[in-house]
């Protein structure tokens, strides 16, 4: 068991860890090789894991494991710790509400902080519609819960998601979820009535946005009906796709199409969500106003907690009780959600998110002008991707990427890789993190790519 803590935490916790990398044995280390072999032994083979380490701190742009090695971040936790890890206000958010109360159920006992969560979700989501909120615990769970209220509302019962799309791993969203392997393989049989459409994805298909708009709306005309169409759910960028930024007017047509049809239009922001891409929603950039709005990851500071926010009589749709869950806005994640929201405004984290993306995008773009295995950079603010293919063409080369992402992460450096194809890796760092240790994972990024 490992119980050496590293030298320079504070009560506060993680924001005052020193913003270095600083590697003392190679990954994993002694210490986090025996949690490794604990974890083979007692946790199921299925929940695999990225890094090699046992963390044991997190904050500003480093996790620290039991070894003493301090690795920059730039994966967030999969984009959840946006406003840094442990932050201050966070901790002391929750440690004030567990020693109040820590549970309820909101739907036996009502508590203010639920409500001030929905207000402020009402209030930060694109649209001055009247709003209504429901809080869950995954961002899977939001997005089961946005679905149901879709086809209560329509008494409709057919979805549309896209290709490239991630929406969870139950056994609705992973019906929802494009990819296969490992979300998908030997899990079915998956729930009824979801149909897929094609995504903009201007790198691979060449089209205008128009043009996909068109090619996805005659699907959804011909293959399904409008008048059977509850839904249609879409990332914004896709997350775990790939960061896959649509073509202009792909969005807007693919919105007003619903809206003439009475279909509800879901923008899953569980990944983009709060200042990820430069401003509090991606919806925004696009210039789209979503009838319903899923949220989690980056909500509450890296506590599990997830929204659906959206028109008021869409929201109030269901019957009383229809919606709900033991756990759902539990009240230490709400105290968590209500300091992080204050973090983002008061901080302007908007506004971090473009610096980062900033900073991002001139080292990687730079790389890519002497790197033809480079496809593509891209992304909106705090979230940039690299699609690596076979020089000379658009073939993707799963085989580069995850070496470069593991010569990164064995030099220190946190990545993650995505997309339908195992070719792209992301960036997706906290925002908190010094803008030299970022500069820094990047020349890390770079010496990898040089030497495989
Ligand atoms: N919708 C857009 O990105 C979660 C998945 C990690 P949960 N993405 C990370 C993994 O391999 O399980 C995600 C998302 C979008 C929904 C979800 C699901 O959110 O909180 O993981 O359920």
């Amino acid at each position: 068991m490992s119980t050496i803590a590293p030298p320079s935490i504070t009560p506060l916790g993680g924001p005052s860890l020193p913003q270095e990398r600083h590697l003392v044995t190679a990954l994993p280390g002694p210490r986090s090789q025996e949690l490794l072999d604990r974890k083979a032994a007692a946790v199921s083979a299925g929940v695999g894991h990225t890094v090699p380490i046992e963390a044991v701190a997190a904050g500003g742009g480093v996790v620290v494991d039991a070894d003493g090695n301090s690795l920059i971040d730039l994966g967030a936790g999969i984009a959840v710790t946006t406003i840094g890890n442990a932050h201050p206000k966070v901790v002391e958010a929750v440690q004030a509400q567990i020693a109040q109360f820590a549970h309820t159920c909101f739907m036996v006992s009502p508590y203010e902080s639920y409500v001030a969560v929905a207000e402020a979700l009402n209030r930060v989501t694109p649209g001055d519609h009247v709003k209504k909120s429901a809080l869950f615990n995954s961002g899977a769970e939001a997005v089961e819960n946005a679905i149901k209220v879709a086809r209560k509302h329509t008494r409709r019962q057919a979805v549309v998601a896209f290709e490239h799309g991630y929406h969870g791993r139950t056994n609705l969203t992973m019906g929802l979820t494009a990819k296969a392997m490992p979300y998908k393989s030997g899990f079915g049989p998956f729930a009824g009535e979801i149909y897929r459409a094609p995504l903009s994805y201007p790198f691979r298909d060449g089209l205008s946005g128009a043009e996909a708009a068109a090619r996805a709306i005659s699907v959804m005309e011909k293959q399904i009906g409008a008048d059977d169409l509850a839904a249609v759910i879409i990332e914004p960028i896709p997350g775990e796709g790939g960061f896959i930024v649509p073509a202009d007017g792909f969005l807007p047509a693919i919105v007003d199409w619903c809206r003439a049809n009475g279909v509800v239009f879901i923008a899953d922001e569980v990944q983009t969500g709060f200042a990820r891409t430069g401003t509090m929603f991606a919806s925004e950039q696009f210039g789209i106003v979503p009838d319903l709005i899923t949220m989690a990851k980056g909500i509450a500071g890296g506590m599990p907690l997830a929204a659906v926010t959206g028109r008021a009589e869409i929201m109030d749709a269901s019957h009383i009780g229809g919606l709900g869950g033991t756990y759902g806005g539990n009240p230490v994640a709400c105290a968590a959600a209500l300091a992080a929201i204050e973090v983002f405004e008061s901080e302007d984290l908007p506004a971090r998110a473009q610096e980062v993306g900033a900073i991002l995008r001139a080292r990687l773009e730079a790389l890519q002008a002497d790197d033809p295995r480079i496809g593509e950079v891209r992304g909106r603010g705090a979230m940039v991707a690299v699609e690596f293919v076979k020089p000379g063409t658009t073939e993707p080369d799963a085989a580069l990427t995850s070496a470069v992402a593991k010569a990164c992460i064995a030099e220190g450096v946190i990545v993650l890789t995505c997309g339908a194809y195992g070719n792209i890796i992301r960036f997706l760092p906290p925002l908190s993190i010094p803008d030299a240790l970022l500069e820094e994972g990047l020349d890390v990024v770079a010496a990898a790519l040089a030497a495989v």
